[in-house]
């Protein structure tokens, strides 16, 4: 029998500072309709979806920044969502910043939440990969303070069964790491949902921006095929204030190839009828984990995490 599912990639441009959770959430909602329109089940929203990128800002009061992020989801600003999605039968992912209590003690995640076709919360992602710096780079055009607003993620890389298909979660930066899509495709993922905002220049080196869209996607592919996943990337995009970040949502099938891909850097709604079980010859041949993998020389990877060169010069006399 064909796994069919259809699946978007609901892209959001800019979100200002001064634009409210209320105005944005209308603008998933319509975004949603979009993809109801094109028969989507399952939708795809941004990292941090429901406000402007705030790391790149150098913020110091605590109310301040607090003010980014959510105490409860669905919060009462999100609702609505939860209750369309619902009405519609469509399951998505929602990037936002979560700020919670945990071992009595206030903690802060860069977090996104699978919620299945009838609007149950069923799966929660804490972003592991923080990239960017937690001081203060007084030269630099724009801040990328990840590190300084975000506990490192402490749920791991989870994969679950829902909406009849095996659905994983990672956040943007964590795209570029083969460990995200293995560990998911451990767990015999089919689709992996990833929310980015991606600044369009490279604040530790300059990039021409060709480069920065060639690694986005290329990772991607990669990860797609060597884990024999459907993935769903949606951006966060366009010019937030003035600060430039890249499109290039995309859905990329288990074979590696690009199957949808959003033309703009603006509100966009991408979709792909998807077969599910498309991966399924290459989860058989190339990448039959259980008979091909070589655990016993893959130490390394969880032992260590700098690179060290060999100490033995091998040309030396
Ligand atoms: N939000 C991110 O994680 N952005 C990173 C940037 C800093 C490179 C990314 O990997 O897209």
């Amino acid at each position: 029998m064909l796994r069919r599912m259809i699946l978007a990639a609901a892209q959001l441009g800019p979100i200002h500072l001064k634009d409210s959770r209320a105005s944005v959430v209308k603008r998933l909602i319509v975004l949603l309709w979009r993809a109801h329109a094109m028969g989507a089940r399952f939708v795809v929203f941004p990292e941090m979806a429901l406000t402007t990128f705030f790391p790149r800002y150098w913020i110091t009061d605590q109310a301040e920044i607090d003010a980014y992020f959510e105490t409860s989801m669905p919060s009462n600003e999100t609702q609505p969502l939860f209750n369309l999605a619902r009405e519609l039968g469509i399951g998505f992912y929602l990037g936002y910043a979560e700020k919670t209590v945990e071992d009595g003690r206030i903690r802060r995640f860069n977090t996104s939440v699978l919620v299945n076709a009838k609007g149950k919360i069923v799966g929660r992602y804490r972003k592991i990969h923080l990239p960017g710096h937690s001081e203060h780079l007084l030269q630099a055009p724009f801040q990328h303070l990840e590190k300084r607003y975000f506990e490192v993620g402490n749920e791991g890389f989870k994969v679950w069964r829902t909406m009849g298909a095996h659905v994983g979660m990672c956040i943007c930066n964590d795209r570029r790491w083969p460990e995200t899509f293995r560990v998911m495709g451990l767990q015999d993922v089919e689709i992996v949902a990833v929310g980015y905002n991606t600044p369009t220049d490279n604040l530790h080196h300059p990039e021409p921006p060709h480069l920065r869209m060639h690694h986005h996607l290329i990772t991607l592919q990669a990860s797609a095929y060597q884990n024999a996943t459907w993935v769903i990337a949606t951006a966060k995009c366009g010019r937030e204030d003035g600060f430039a970040m890249f499109g290039g949502s995309c859905i990329v099938a288990p074979t590696g190839e690009i199957a949808a891909l959003a033309q703009s850097e603006d509100d966009e709604v991408i979709a792909v009828d998807a077969d599910l079980d498309l991966g399924a010859y290459i989860k058989r041949g190339t990448f039959d984990f259980a008979r091909h993998r070589r655990i016993e020389h893959y130490g390394l990877i969880a032992a260590r995490t700098a690179a060290v060169a060999p100490s033995i010069d091998s040309d030396a006399e």
